[in-house]
């Protein structure tokens, strides 16, 4: 056993080395990133040769889990909230094929959308699947519930999901690891037609999940996760969940809370320690760091017998994520400390860093556009979506990765021409390329500016899947190779890219343009470390 100062992040990554898993999918996004991160820079997931480089999407990532999954190995699959929207697809299917190997997918939430579009709660999706979720409380929880994740999955041969939070995903602490598991070898299903979703197949394999579901209840009443700690004060009772209980004990330096509390961090919800809070307290209030999704269920499950008090009721904030202050005031007291405590950090508004090449690409882009009437920009997720902002005030939509391509076609079918999309390099390969297969099957009047800056910025400059081939996927769609154009985004060609743009956008088809140079940031950090390269030599 060894003792480790790991984020949350961390702690899920070393806990997946230890136990044993062959591969690690992922795409990056906040606050998901880290975990494959720290995997692909461990030297001992390298000699154990654990796979871990970036998958183009989170779909082809949860398939290819699934995959490894199939072939008897333990597999972990990652991405914040959103991007399990994108994996729904394989993810609710998954919990009807089930597993072979081990297999668990964390969900990183981000409740008060630090950096997303919003702030969706996963354990809404583990429901919907049908398959039991964990959720730690802390960074010592989320390390030994990846060991129990993989042991659970195995025995019931179902994916489990870890869902986490911002606040543990990148904060700190003390953590104890286990002894090291074996990765498992390959060995296929013993019925070859489990992964078959044929529907004669997935009705029958449908019925065994449902089966399972007791069994499930069974762990989350047994699995020691989920706890009962006895208060003498009846008149409430408190459930908590995932920082919800940390924030509730953090308001008692001993951490002696006076209510009952029922802890709760592994789903489906044990409905027997649930009856026991509720019936032996008065009223309940609810501390879920997400939606109010126990809340809600708790609602239809108690009828109108018991007050329960949280988010719904307004006791706690609708949106948005916990503190020990709002817990604070749910309970009554002042908040924490008896004075209110001041904001630590006053939020800075972001922007695109000096010298970005996004800045001289929204100059041109700008430039041009001033003949037209506003409002034609599609653009996407990455740096380049700071355009929104002043100065530049150069986009009008951004809605999900992929979606400037097919809102500009839609934009451009129904009359507004010019229609402009820009997408960054890394979300184009993530889910661009199959809307420009529409607009050129549909030849579809629309500029599309594809930035590239060879890497995926927004999230820490991680590899982007197609650097370089950008241009060859585009003639490979279908582009007209006449209306593909590589840029350079410099204050010096300003002129030249002006009249490429300008002739672009008043043509009646698709066109495609590049403006390529690399994001500043990974040049520095490439120069940084061939600097520390030559040093150490
Ligand atoms: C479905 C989904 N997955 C991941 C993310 C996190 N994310 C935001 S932007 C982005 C990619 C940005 O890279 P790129 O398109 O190359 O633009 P850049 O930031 O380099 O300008 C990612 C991974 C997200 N918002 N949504
Ligand atoms: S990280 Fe790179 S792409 Fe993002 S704003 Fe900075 S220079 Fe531009």
């Amino acid at each position: 056993m060894q003792k480790l100062v790991l984020l949350g992040d961390e702690a899920i990554a070393q806990a997946a080395i230890d136990a044993g898993i062959s591969g690690i999918y992922a795409y990056p996004g906040t606050p998901s990133t880290e975990i494959t991160e720290y995997v692909q820079h461990s030297k001992e997931a390298k000699q154990k040769g654990i796979r871990s480089s970036w998958s183009a999407n989170e779909k082809t990532a949860m398939e290819s889990a699934l995959g490894m999954s199939y072939a008897g190995k333990r597999s972990m699959v990652c991405m914040k909230h959103v991007g399990l929207n994108v994996a729904a697809d394989p993810f609710v299917n998954s919990a009807i094929t089930g597993a072979n190997g081990g297999m668990i997918v964390v969900a990183a939430d981000d409740p008060s959308m630090h950096s997303s579009q919003n702030e969706q709660d996963s354990r809404f999706f583990g429901k919907f699947a049908m398959i039991p979720v964990l959720e730690p409380v802390n960074q010592q929880e989320a390390y030994d519930m990846v060991h129990y994740g993989f042991e659970i999955s195995e025995k019931y041969k179902i994916p489990v999901m870890l869902r986490i939070t911002t606040r543990l995903a990148h904060s700190r602490a003390g953590v104890s690891t286990k002894d090291k598991r074996q990765q498992n070898e390959v060995s296929l299903p013993k019925n070859l037609t489990q992964f078959v979703l044929l529907p004669a197949i997935a009705r029958r394999q449908y019925k065994d999940l449902l089966k399972n579901q007791e069994n499930f209840t069974k762990e989350s009443e047994t699995s020691g996760f989920n706890k009962f700690i006895d208060g003498k004060d009846r008149k409430l009772g408190i459930i908590a969940s995932g920082l919800g209980f940390n924030y509730l004990m953090e308001n008692y330096p001993d951490r002696v809370c006076p209510n009952p509390v029922l802890k709760i961090s592994q789903y489906p919800l044990p409905f027997d320690m649930i009856k026991k809070i509720a019936e032996e307290c008065e009223e309940l209030l609810l501390l879920e760091e997400g939606a109010p999704l126990i809340e809600e269920m708790l609602k239809g499950f108690l009828g109108n017998n018991l007050k329960i008090k949280g988010r719904l009721d307004g006791t706690v904030p609708r949106d948005g994520e916990l503190n020990p202050n709002i817990v604070a005031k749910a309970l009554g007291m002042t908040d924490i400390h008896g004075k209110d405590v001041p904001a630590m950090v006053t939020p800075r508004p972001p922007s695109l860093c000096a010298g970005c090449p996004h800045i001289d690409s929204y100059l041109d882009l700008k430039a041009v556009l001033a003949e037209y009437t506003p409002g034609r920009v599609f653009a996407d997720i990455g740096c380049y979506t700071l355009g929104a902002l002043p100065p530049y005030n150069s986009v009008n939509s951004t809605v999900d990765m992929g979606a400037s391509i097919t809102m500009a076609k839609g934009a451009s079918e129904a009359g507004l021409k010019p229609a402009v999309a820009v997408i960054g390099d890394s979300t184009f390969t993530h889910s661009g390329i199959t809307g420009l297969l529409d607009c050129v099957n549909d030849k579809t009047p629309v500029t599309i500016f594809i930035l590239d800056n060879a890497t995926t910025g927004m999230t820490g400059g991680q590899k982007s899947s197609a650097t370089g081939r950008i241009e060859d996927i585009c003639k490979g769609v279908g582009v007209d190779p006449e209306h593909l154009h590589i840029i350079n985004p410099m204050k010096r060609y300003h002129e030249e890219n002006m009249k490429i743009i300008q002739k672009e956008l008043s043509y009646e088809g698709v066109s495609v343009i590049i403006p390529r140079r690399e994001c500043i940031q990974t040049i520095g950090k490439k120069n940084k470390d061939k600097s520390e390269a030559e040093a150490a030599k």
